[in-house]
């Protein structure tokens, strides 16, 4: 199963240490202006080798429009995007060929395949989550003619929360800081455990604003159940929370309801959704992301034959993969808003009247 959505639908392609990565996305409306420029600065934001505090995996990440794209502007059919993978060391893996590293997917691919690729991991490599990055951005585009626009930024670093939320210092942060004061002890925190050949977890705050009332299908295509698949489907995700998340369970029901005016929402603890349909009010998911499994610290493994053996690795790794992972929980968010969209767009009768109707 590598496709993903209903009505806008993503499938995505290749392997870390392949020729290339990319991704066909369908449904597109026709008519929407493709800006590639944006579309590469949203793979920029993602792509390894920006600071110390990522992988030092160096890849341009420059995207190819195949098809889908007519002077400028989607056609109504599937665009197909392509990124080759120009900095790949495959040799680094060599030691690794017949063992399992702890906490990767190898055992479980081996296992459920009878073989794997494990040059970088091959396919459940992170590095695939450059194509969903592309895609997202086409879907971005799609919600932006519509007045939805997403952020995101680290909420937590090794357990160190932030205590105040700056999207907007967000964007410029290189560990994609929310709070501005807890950033340098963050950073500190992430360049210590990569000296100590270890590497830290962190939590990733996403949000939609601009988001009407009405998207989601119930009952078994809910937004927030969606929502969730997809930020748990992200490598290395290990805990969704929607709106409150897990302190609402800590609240009474005076404390944790929304209370309605004609205004709106007197505050937002639901996360923007109430049966599984969006509120009007803004998206709010944090995503939970554990440390990076590849460490440069020896562990205990098995070979394929399943003999004990010490695990040593090379290669190049993020010592914390939630700051990346931040664009990843956007361009998901995207996808599954613009998927949300078109669904909803036969749910009522005036929408098929305003379509169709010939008076
Ligand atoms: N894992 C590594 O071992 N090394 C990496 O450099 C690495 N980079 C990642 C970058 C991003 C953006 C994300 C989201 C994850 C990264 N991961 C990395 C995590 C692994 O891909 C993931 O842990 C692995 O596929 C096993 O899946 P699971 O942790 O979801 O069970």
């Amino acid at each position: 199963m590598n496709t993903f959505g209903k009505r806008l639908t993503l499938t995505t392609f290749g392997e870390s240490h392949g020729k290339a990565i990319g991704c066909i996305i369908d449904g597109v409306p026709a008519g929407l202006q493709i800006d590639e420029a944006f579309i590469q600065s949203e793979l920029n934001r993602r792509k390894p080798g920006k600071s110390k505090l990522e992988t030092g995996r160096k890849e341009d990440d420059k995207v190819e429009i195949l098809s889908g794209v007519f002077e400028g502007v989607s056609t109504g059919t599937p665009i197909a995007m392509i990124i080759f993978n120009t900095n790949q060391k495959s040799k680094d893996y060599e030691n690794v060929k017949n063992l399992f590293r702890p906490g990767h997917a190898d055992f479980t691919y081996f296992h459920k395949y009878g073989l794997r690729d494990y040059r970088g991991g091959g396919r459940s490599s992170a590095r695939e989550t450059a194509a969903r990055v592309a895609g997202g951005a086409i879907a971005k585009l799609m919600l932006r003619e519509l007045g939805i626009e997403i952020q995101s930024g680290l909420c937590e670093v090794d357990g160190i929360k932030a205590e105040s939320i700056d999207f907007e210092y967000a964007k410029n942060s290189k560990l994609y800081a929310l709070d501005p004061n807890k950033e340098k002890i963050q950073e500190e925190a992430i360049l210590t455990a990569k000296e100590n050949h270890d590497s830290v977890g962190g939590v990733v705050l996403t949000t939609a604003t601009g988001v009407p009332v009405g998207l989601g299908e119930p009952l078994y295509y809910k937004l927030d159940a969606v929502l969730a698949d997809a930020m748990m489907g992200i490598n290395a995700a290990k805990a969704v929370e929607i709106g409150d998340g897990v302190a609402s369970t800590h609240l009474k029901g005076s404390e944790n309801n929304d209370e309605i005016t004609p205004e709106g929402f007197k505050s937002n603890h639901s996360g923007g959704m109430l049966g599984g349909i969006s509120n009007g009010d803004s998206i709010i998911i944090k995503t939970h992301f554990k440390p990076t499994p590849s460490i440069f610290q020896e562990q205990d493994t098995v070979t394929t034959a399943n003999e004990p053996v010490k695990c040593n690795l090379k290669g190049r790794h993020d010592p914390c993969v939630a700051i990346r992972g931040a664009v990843v929980c956007e361009a998901m968010m995207a996808l599954v808003l613009a998927d949300m969209t078109l669904l909803n767009m036969g749910r009522k009768m005036e929408h098929l009247r305003t379509l169709y109707s010939r008076s």
